[in-house]
């Protein structure tokens, strides 16, 4: 099949916007977390500083108490529902009200172990703000201290519409004051794609809750719509510690050791919480209420991302991935295509995801399992070669869905094409420099 490393860099290129780079371009004309997280792992390959720039500039943005949210609003575009004014942070520059899988410290691991003495540098820069990253994420998403972390949004897990959420979305009123608005998603994509009405009024009565106190995040914990433990949240924040805890030995930097043991600790303690006897794998579960969702998705497939489990939980979350992988013809979907929810080109609720996929196969790689990787990372390959670089993929037939031309699988793609690309790529600084938008360029070139 032929490579399509040069399309790639062109993609990630066209969606730069001068320091940071946009998912894609009119359907999502921001900055977003977990995505810049995985697009620098891609720049990376092709130019180290444009990729330090990518994680800064999105640090830039770190809230005081710590949180990196979701979304980055610069500039305000009509392309995009709901922006900045719906949001209302009241912060600078504006952001969305909640975060996002916190990927930054694995990718972060990922390029100081690649790299040279000037990445270490760059990530000992970086690393008190991810220090106070995963310290709000420990004690804001888990005040209790359980060890269960939980989320206030869907869009906080990255995985907006997936039928873990319909749990918690069903107990959702939506309010008769609830602001009017219109969807700008369901322009550029078909609405078969995407998440339903009645979803999207659930996202936004969760929104318009969270800036009616203000984005406290006692309040929302306490009295918000929606709060859920995310298997992907809880295995990605797990293995981030973990990560963050092998940069600090790779930096010398012992003091903060303890501190994130701490974390590590509690958060393995947790996962337990989400272990779904009758379905023998890792699942979803209401926090208020205790209800699982009862079926294998691919945040569940990250317990091996996290290392976590016994050897007949492993075993069983092995079983699972065979099967599921059996079933249909490129893996990882994002829902269990034996079970009855199933969509295979709805978003989350059945298509597959190549950041996804990436975070799957490190795991399996780590666990032992090289068979599987190796064909979730193929399934991977195959589907960028032939189809694009897609947002996501359909399980079946491999159709290319949702926005094209997409940053992260772009990244993705030019990660696993490492050996390829290191060679043919050295970009002019001096073109970078002439993208830069105005108010960021106080990142220099050291
Ligand atoms: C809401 C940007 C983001 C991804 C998410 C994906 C989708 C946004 C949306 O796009 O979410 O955050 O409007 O649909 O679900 O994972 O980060 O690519």
């Amino acid at each position: 099949m032929t490579r399509r490393i040069d399309e790639a860099i062109r993609i990630i290129k066209m969606n730069d916007r001068g320091g940071y780079t946009v998912p894609t371009n009119r359907l999502y004309p921001y900055q977003w977390n977990w995505d810049s997280g995985f697009t620098a792992l891609g720049i990376w390959h092709f130019n180290k500083w444009r990729a330090w720039l990518e994680i800064m500039v999105l640090l830039e943005a770190q809230w005081d108490d710590g949180m990196v949210p979701h979304i980055v609003f610069r500039h305000h575009d009509p392309d995009y529902f709901p922006g900045p004014d719906i949001w209302q942070s009241n912060t600078e520059p504006s952001t969305s009200g909640h975060s996002q899988p916190p990927v930054l410290a694995s990718v972060i691991l990922r390029i100081v172990r690649m790299g040279t003495a000037y990445d270490s540098r760059k990530a000992r820069e970086v690393f008190p703000k991810l220090m106070a990253y995963h310290r709000w994420f420990c004690n804001a998403r888990d005040p209790q201290g359980k060890g269960v972390i939980g989320i206030i949004h869907p869009w906080e897990s990255g995985r907006d519409n997936c039928p873990d959420w319909d749990i918690g979305m069903k107990g959702i009123t939506v309010p008769d004051n609830l602001m009017s608005y219109a969807r700008r998603d369901t322009s550029y994509v078909d609405s078969d794609q995407r998440p339903s009405q009645a979803q999207y009024d659930r996202f936004i009565t969760i929104v318009q809750f969270g800036r009616e106190v203000k984005w406290d995040h006692r309040a929302i914990n306490a009295r918000g719509p929606f709060l859920m433990a995310d298997p992907g949240v809880q295995f990605i924040l797990l293995r981030a510690c973990r990560d963050l805890q092998e940069l600090a030995h790779l930096l010398d930097m012992d003091e903060p050791i303890d501190e994130i043991r701490g974390w590590i600790d509690r958060l393995t303690t947790g996962c337990d919480w989400l272990w779904n006897d009758d379905i023998g794998g890792y699942c979803a579960r209401d926090i208020r209420s205790g209800d699982f969702s009862n079926a294998i998705t691919n945040a569940s497939m990250l317990s091996f991302f996290a290392g976590v489990g016994s050897s007949d939980q492993r075993a069983s979350m092995v079983a699972h991935c065979r099967r599921i992988l059996d079933a249909c013809w490129y893996g990882m979907p994002s829902w269990d295509p034996e079970d009855r929810n199933f969509e295979p080109k709805r978003y989350w609720r059945g298509p597959v995801w190549a950041v996804m996929n990436h975070m799957i196969v490190a795991g399996l790689v780590d666990a032992g399992e090289s068979e599987l990787a190796s064909r979730i990372s193929s399934d991977t390959r195959h589907l960028v070669e032939a189809h694009g670089m897609a947002e996501y993929f359909d399980p079946l037939d491999g159709t290319g869905l949702g926005g094209m031309d997409f940053s992260w699988t772009a990244a993705i793609y030019l990660d696993l094409c490492r050996d390829e690309v290191a060679p043919l790529q050295i970009d002019n600084i001096e073109t970078v420099l002439g993208n830069f938008a105005e108010g960021i360029s106080s990142h220099g070139i050291d």
